[in-house]
Parts: C-alpha cells; sequence; structure tokens
C-alpha cells in the first residue's frame, strides 16, 4: 500500500470475526476482500479473472508445524495444492506472460537439517506434513517457471516475527506471556523444547525482501533470514527482562524451570504436550544472496529490537487488560 499498489486478499468465510489484525485497513477502505479458499479452485480462477493482478503474493497457508501432524491431509490441499490452483487459474485466464507470482516457501523445507547455516543450495529434509506439502509448493512454482516461462518465484522464509504474530507460535506466546505475567493476570508460561534454535527476523522487513523479490530482472528463489540464531530459551529470557523480570533457568528437559530471580517463583516449565512427534530444532539462514542481489538489509531491525517491539507491545496490552479488571471491580 505504501508502495501505491491497490491491494487485493482472500478471506476465508468464518462464523464469527477473525480481520482484528486488518481492520484498521478495512476501515480506511485500503484492502479489497474477497470471499474464497484455497481449497477451492473455481473460486481462485474467478478472482484472479475479476482482479487481474500484475502480482500474487501467496502467503496462505494452514502455517501451524505443529498443528499439521492433526491436519495432515487438509494442510497438504491448502499447502500443497493450494500453490497449483493458483498457477493454474493464472494460465486458465491467461495472465501467465505478465503476473508475477510469489510463493511463500519456507526454511521448514531444511527441516532435519543436512548444512548448517542454510542457504538456497542446501538439500531439503522436510520434517513435517506442513513442511512436505510446502516442498510441493516449492518445486510445482520452480516447474510452472521452468515448464510455461512464468515469473513465479520462491522466497524461502525463515521464521518472520512480529506484534501481529498469531498467539500460539512461540515468539508471540512467550511475549504476551510476559506482558501478563508482569502485571500479575497470569502465574506460568508452560512451553515445549527450549533447545530449540531459530532464525527469527522482523516480518516488515521480510515482505520488503519479497517486494524485491518481485521487483528483480530475473525470476529466482532467495534464501530470507537474518544470519543470526537462538534458542527459544534465550528469546524467554529477553522478553522478560525487556517487561523487568530477570529469568535464570535451572534443571534439563522436562525438569527445567525459568525462576524469577528476585522473588524465587518458577514463572516457566516445560511441558510435553509442546513437544512435535518430529521437531526441527537448528534453523540458521544465510541471507548472502538477498544482501548482495537485492541489495536487501537481513540486520534492519535486529533481534533484540524485535523482542522489545514484541514485549513491550504484549506488556501495553496487558497494562490495558488490568486496568480494565480493576475498573470492572469497582462497578462490580
Ligand atoms: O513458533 P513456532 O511454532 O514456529 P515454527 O514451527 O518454526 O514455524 C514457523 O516458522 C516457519 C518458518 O521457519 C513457517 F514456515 C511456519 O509456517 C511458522 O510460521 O515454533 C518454533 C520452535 C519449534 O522448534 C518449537 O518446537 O519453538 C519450539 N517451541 C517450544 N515451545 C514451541 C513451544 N513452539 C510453539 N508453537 N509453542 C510452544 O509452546
Amino acid at each position: 500500500m505504501e508502495k501505491g499498489y491497490e491491494v487485493h486478499g482472500i478471506i476465508r468465510r468464518a462464523s464469527i470475526s477473525n480481520t482484528a489484525r486488518i481492520d484498521h485497513l478495512i476501515e480506511k477502505n485500503a484492502v479489497i476482500l474477497h470471499d474464497g479458499d484455497l481449497s477451492d479452485s473455481s473460486g481462485i480462477t474467478a478472482i484472479i479473472r475479476n482482479v487481474q493482478p500484475d502480482e500474487i503474493y501467496n502467503l496462505a497457508a494452514q502455517s501451524h508445524v505443529q498443528v499439521s501432524f492433526d491436519v495432515p491431509e487438509y494442510s497438504g490441499d491448502v499447502d500443497a495444492l493450494g500453490v497449483l490452483r493458483i498457477l493454474e487459474a493464472v494460465r486458465n485466464v491467461g495472465l501467465e506472460k505478465t503476473c508475477r507470482i510469489y510463493q511463500a516457501s519456507t526454511s521448514e523445507l531444511f527441516g532435519k537439517v543436512e548444512e548448517v547455516p542454510q542457504r538456497e543450495t542446501t538439500p531439503f529434509h522436510p520434517y513435517s506434513p506442513y513442511a512436505v506439502a510446502k516442498q510441493y509448493g516449492f518445486w510445482i512454482t520452480k516447474e510452472y517457471r521452468e515448464a510455461y516461462g512464468m515469473f513465479a518465484v520462491n522466497g524461502i522464509l525463515f521464521n518472520h516475527e512480529s506484534e501481529r504474530r498469531g498467539e500460539n507460535f512461540v515468539t508471540r506466546k512467550i511475549t504476551l506471556a510476559a506482558g501478563r505475567i508482569a502485571c500479575s493476570l497470569q502465574e506460568k508460561l508452560q512451553l515445549g523444547n527450549l533447545d530449540s534454535l531459530r532464525d527469527w527476523g522482523y516480518a516488515k522487513d521480510y515482505v520488503e525482501c519479497m517486494w524485491l523479490i518481485l521487483q528483480h530482472d530475473t525470476p529466482e528463489d532467495f534464501v530470507i533470514a537474518t544470519g543470526e540464531q537462538h534458542t527459544v530459551r534465550d528469546f524467554t529470557q529477553k522478553a522478560f527482562a525487556a517487561v523487568g523480570i530477570e529469568l535464570r533457568f535451572e534443571g534439563s528437559g522436562l525438569e527445567e524451570k525459568g525462576i524469577d530471580t528476585k522473588t524465587g517463583k518458577v514463572l516457566v516449565e516445560v511441558n510435553e504436550a509442546w513437544y512435535r512427534p518430529t521437531d526441527v530444532d537448528n534453523l540458521w539462514g544465510d541471507p548472502t544472496k538477498a544482501r548482495t542481489v537485492l541489495g536487501w538489509n537481513p540486520q534492519k531491525t535486529t533481534y533484540e529490537e524485535l523482542v522489545q517491539i514484541m514485549a513491550l507491545h504484549d506488556l501495553k496490552l496487558a497494562q490495558k487488560e488490568a486496568a480494565l479488571k480493576e475498573a470492572m471491580k469497582g462497578i462490580e
């Protein structure tokens, strides 16, 4: 929108409103929404025929890795065949020479990693139903590029976080809990694998890189990452520090605990329920190609800044919730 585009989006029908994260745009009529679903090819084709887009960014997915173990078939339908449906729709309405397509591929493709850090040439080893489906999405995008000469490309994105991140992804789960614990609205936070390593970047910076990939002269695939990795434990410690709580970790495995150094209270526990049947635990991207070919800055927002942005945003939310609770007490 900042670049002057007319932006259209596809929204799945739900019986309750699910637009909280874009309501500020809807209010300003800044985005045009169409009812649709990646599992429905006739609808996708109709939308693409009506809109006649110059660029398509396919960011739609069943994007939760752990959930993909519970809904593997649905994840495959949307994350794999959904990509094919878009590519075919673009061909069927005759836009294959003019419409550029960006496919949101993922560092989960590297999965049980065969090289550290991971770059464009690192072999894939997907390690969840989600990643296996995304592998199809990657290759079908490349296939349509090679078979039909379409400008169809993959951004292989490492984890991209922000204050709008879904609440059941680990970073947001941590920052929401840190804010609520600091405001005495919650006692504890339960997490899974604290040793897992991620290359976490700021979503806003990554969207800029997606756009650069589509403006490039030639259609090519790129890794988008910061080039730094940290553990879930480190993210937790930094997020709690941002809201004024110093944590020290003691013990190991399921017995590990995060303890408030001031009060001695246990604030973080490990719960087996958050472990995955197979977990990807060493993601670390090498953004050299994006930096040198596209001129993108992988460190525009640093890891420390990212944790601060998210933690302070969620502290404010918690403070509002606490104030409301206090005001309600007065009324009662
Ligand atoms: O935040 P996560 O759920 O993200 P994950 O699985 O890395 O996937 C995200 O990033 C991918 C890009 O690399 C995207 F393709 C994907 O769509 C999604 O956006 O988990 C991160 C790590 C995992 O190793 C997980 O086992 O954190 C570990 N973890 C530890 N405790 C937890 C928890 N994850 C969640 N969701 N909840 C926990 O309590």
